[in-house]
């Protein structure tokens, strides 16, 4: 299979191949693509070196899967133009994702909606990945009534500028600033820009995006996202009233027997999710489960998950994977 990745040698491109080799994707010819400035330069994939092609080149080959990483503007001129000739684009912008024409896609959910016609296709954001996957069982179980979400996110989330500015800030040097604050030993109520109702767009993405993968618009959410200076992944408190009663037994076995995700609950033995544990592995990582007390039918939880991976590279290439599977690519 002729597959292009694009945005090859940023931050989730290079996470893309190595999820690729990972798990042994049909790849058949591999096509990089980067900004053009990079092209001609190489980027490793399964231990070979590959060329960065331009995007008019890697069009023209005409690969089965294009997986974007490239941000907005790239996908909005591009996918189309992969799609044109035949290509399925999985796109891992904000560019698609509440377009009403376009499936947004997290495969453990819903990517049986999946069909031919689908030929760009939209990976949610990381911090809505990782929570769904885990809220899907029990909208399925009890249905969600409203979800209160506060995020703790890596500085990975923002880009490698982020990352370099808490290296400097480690160091006590000086460097260009992703963030007009330090990042360490700080925590930024900030992660995105601000709409005009107070709102950033990643607290937004959580609302809009749950309400489109769950498909049910009557799901209340809000959420306050934070970014910290941590990089190994994305964790989310989550305060979630059902409609209806629960034990909490049954709200881990639910959870327990979900596909990616891994309960981490015992408080008599401090165990519980943490990002420097799941960082590099692709499942997402639930604890802290407890009644709300203050509220009927409610419940906490903690949900950890690699934002690199499950929240944007792992993912895409599992709607990769279901393509091929079934036979829709
Ligand atoms: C963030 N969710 O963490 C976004 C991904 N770029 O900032």
């Amino acid at each position: 299979m002729k597959v292009a990745v694009v945005g090859a040698t940023g931050m989730v491109g290079q996470v893309m191949l190595k999820v690729l080799a990972e798990r042994d994707f049909p790849i058949t010819e591999l096509i990089p693509v980067a900004s053009e400035r990079s092209v001609g330069k190489k980027v490793t994939y399964k231990d070979k070196e590959y060329t960065i092609h331009s995007m008019e080149d890697a069009i023209a080959a005409k690969p089965q899967i294009a997986i974007f990483s490239a941000g907005g503007n790239t996908s909005k001129e591009f996918a189309p133009k992969f799609a044109e000739v035949g290509t399925t684009v999985i796109d891992n912008s904000s560019a698609w994702r509440m377009d009403p024409t376009k499936k947004l896609v997290v495969p453990e959910i819903n990517a049986t909606s999946l069909t031919k016609e689908d030929k760009i296709i939209a990976n949610p954001n990381c911090s809505t990945i990782q929570m769904v996957l885990a809220m899907s069982p029990l909208h399925r179980e009890y249905g969600i009534k409203r979800l209160v979400i506060s995020t703790y996110q890596s500085i990975t989330g923002t880009g490698v500028k982020a990352v370099e500015q808490l290296e400097n800030e480690y160091a006590g040097e000086k460097g260009e600033m992703a963030y007009p604050y330090p990042i360490h030993r700080n925590a930024i109520p900030a992660c995105d820009v601000f709409e005009e109702n107070g709102y950033t767009k990643e607290e937004l993405k959580l609302v809009n995006e749950t309400q489109k993968i769950l498909d049910d618009r009557s799901i209340a959410v809000t959420a306050t996202a934070v970014r910290i200076p941590v990089v190994g992944g994305h964790s989310e408190s989550v305060n979630v009233e059902l409609r209806a009663p629960f034990e909490e037994k049954d709200i881990r076995k639910v959870l327990n027997e979900t596909s990616g995700v891994t309960v981490q609950d015992n408080p008599d033995t401090n165990t519980y999710p943490m990002p420097i544990y799941a960082e590099g592995k692709n499942d997402v990582f639930v604890g802290r489960i407890r009644r709300d007390y203050s509220q009927e039918n409610t419940v906490n939880m903690w949900i950890v998950s690699d934002n690199l991976r499950k929240g944007a590279a792992t993912n895409a290439v599992q709607i990769g994977e279901y393509l091929v599977a079934n036979g829709l690519v």
